[in-house]
């Protein structure tokens, strides 16, 4: 099924000028960029793409890393894309993170771990509204 995913290059990323090797891992997998903004997110941006963890001890922190420097916005089209995009970046933490996924590459910690993509197609549209309007 030909689906569309929302991926956050983080600013972590960005700043290690990593934008270029990210993208070329999804692109290799035959995933389609359709949309793609470099930006500075917005507390508010950042809130509400994070608003499932309002109530996390770590909320604070998360909304001031996605703020602190410009991330990548971008939609990726392929076959199954949730779940691809999902195995390519690898898990949460970096470090438990299976080989050569992108987490494990390039994520510095778990709360700077470089990748974000949409867990469902539901949360996708949710995001992408976030994102892209
Ligand atoms: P995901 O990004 O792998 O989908 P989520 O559970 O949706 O993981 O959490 C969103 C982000 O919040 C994670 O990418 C990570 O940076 C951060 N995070 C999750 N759990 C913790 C934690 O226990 N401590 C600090 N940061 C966390």
């Amino acid at each position: 099924m030909l689906e569309r995913t929302l991926v956050l290059i983080k600013p972590d990323a960005v700043e290690r000028n990593l934008i270029g090797k990210i993208l070329t891992e999804y692109e290799r997998n035959g995933l389609k960029v359709t949309k793609m903004k470099l930006m500075k997110a917005s507390q508010e941006t950042a809130a509400q793409h994070y608003a499932e963890h309002q109530e996390k001890p770590f909320f604070e922190r998360l909304v001031s890393y996605l703020t602190r420097s410009p991330l990548v916005a971008l939609v990726l089209e392929g076959e199954e894309a949730v779940k691809r995009v999902r195995a390519l970046n690898g898990t949460t933490d970096p470090d438990q993170s299976g080989d050569n996924t992108i987490r494990a590459l390039y994520g510095k910690s778990v709360s700077e771990n470089t990748v974000h993509a949409s867990d469902s197609a539901e949360s996708a549209q949710r995001e992408m509204n976030i994102w892209f309007g």
